[in-house]
């Protein structure tokens, strides 16, 4: 039986801070996890090599399932987004180390494919709705049939949301949390007329979707939704914040446009009630964040009894090692809706070298045994990591808003 000898973990910043775990066993096969959570990133690097990696050198690394159980249940402390992202590291290691010993790709391990890709949205932005409209004019030359709009509203500079320049939206921007003044009303006035200059615009042969960022009550949400309702919108997202499940009853009283829930969930206690209420359509929890491939399957699963669709976060503060592994999951489940894909900065694949592939507006996952991802640790000492922290949002009055 083969033994877990090293677990090593790599903070590097190639464009942006990620964590990754790599997993080597007595046979010299290696496995990655990735552990980055946007902000936070060395709370997590701190969990795992204090209080994970002693724990285990010696396991067997085919036993997944009781891997999972024995940090999950051993720590005492359950839950949360520091815990389960480490939890998720170690997960997704594991599986990749299963799949290149079994010499297959981990979607083989996972069902088989119930389909050949797996459909994507990219992120179309823009500080004025003319600058917006060109963007989706761009993804839909790249044959994007999932677009997420998002413009800057007018009077509240640091909109969600919103690229600058050329580059990939990062909202990890600075050294100290950035303070970005809110306006619900602004935002409320604004909103739905650039949307409805996008279906005006493109017309209703594409999927649109819009991030509401948690900005909302649920009564403001349901409002929203309901003046959306015309726009054929494919999700709503993160309409109010979620820690209170039950609110969504509110939001689905008012409107039918379709709600997406789950990128800052952690586990399956966190959407049980939105799922078997059916109060969200889709669930955008990420095997980075939600204890990884063991888990998300289980809240995937869930999901499939109650009609509820996958959506899974797919930021660029998601590296291509839990990239990869989404899309393995993508591919198999039947209960599959969308993949959120934002293209990662060139500088970051100088050190993570996925082989998932984009074509025709979705993602296809690597043929080669495991996730199909190799990481260049001798280019990842070169991208020291640098504290960048979320901004926070402040209403007019100065209070905290939630960003
Ligand atoms: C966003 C993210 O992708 C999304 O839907 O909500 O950009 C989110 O703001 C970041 O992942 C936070 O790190
Ligand atoms: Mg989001």
């Amino acid at each position: 039986m083969a033994t877990i000898t090293d677990a090593r973990v790599i903070v590097t910043s190639p464009g942006r801070n990620f964590v990754t775990l790599k997993i080597t066993t007595s046979d010299g096969v290696t496995g990655l996890g990735d552990a980055t959570l946007n902000g936070r990133e060395l709370a997590v690097a701190g969990y795992l090599r204090d209080h994970v990696v002693p724990l285990l050198i010696g396991r067997d690394p085919a036993r997944i399932e009781d891997t999972w159980q024995y940090l999950y249940k051993g720590a005492y402390w359950r839950r949360g987004p520091v815990t389960m992202t480490a939890i998720a590291a170690v997960d997704t290691a594991l599986w990749d180390i299963k799949g290149k010993v079994a010499g297959l790709p981990l979607y083989e391990l996972l069902g088989g494919k119930a389909r050949e890709g797996a459909m994507v949205y990219g992120h179309a932005s823009g500080g004025d709705v003319a600058e917006l409209l060109d963007d989706i004019a761009r993804f839909r030359d790249l044959g994007y049939q999932a677009i997420r709009a998002q413009a800057a509203v007018p009077g509240t500079p640091g909109s969600y949301g919103v690229r600058h320049g050329r580059g990939v939206y990062e909202p990890a921007n600075a050294s100290l949390p950035d303070e970005q003044m809110w306006s619900t009303e602004a935002y409320l006035d604004f909103a739905p007329g650039y949307l409805a200059a996008v279906r005006e615009r493109f017309g209703f042969h594409f999927h649109l979707l819009h991030d509401v960022h948690h900005r909302l009550t649920p009564t403001e949400a349901g409002r929203l939704g309901r003046r959306l309702e015309d726009l054929r919108l494919f999700w709503m997202e993160d309409p109010t914040p979620a820690e209170l499940q039950e609110s969504f009853r509110q939001i689905r009283q008012a409107t039918t446009t379709p709600i997406a829930v789950g990128e800052v969930f952690n586990s399956i206690w966190d959407c049980q009630q939105l799922i078997t209420e059916r109060l969200i359509d889709y669930i955008r929890v990420s095997v980075v964040h939600a204890g990884g491939i063991t888990h998300v399957r289980r809240i995937f699963n869930l999901a499939e009894l109650y009609q509820v669709r996958t959506g899974s976060h797919g930021a660029t503060d998601l590296s291509p090692v839990s990239m990869a592994a989404a899309v393995h999951l993508d591919v198999t489940v039947p209960n599959f809706g969308v993949q959120e894909y934002m293209e990662h900065e060139p500088v970051t694949h100088e050190v993570f070298r996925p082989t998932y592939e984009l074509r025709d507006g979705a993602l296809h996952p690597s043929t080669a045994p495991g996730l199909g991802v190799e990481m260049d640790e001798e280019a990842a000492a070169h991208f020291p990591y640098e504290p960048k922290y979320l901004p926070v949002s402040r209403r007019a009055d100065g209070s905290v808003h939630d960003w």
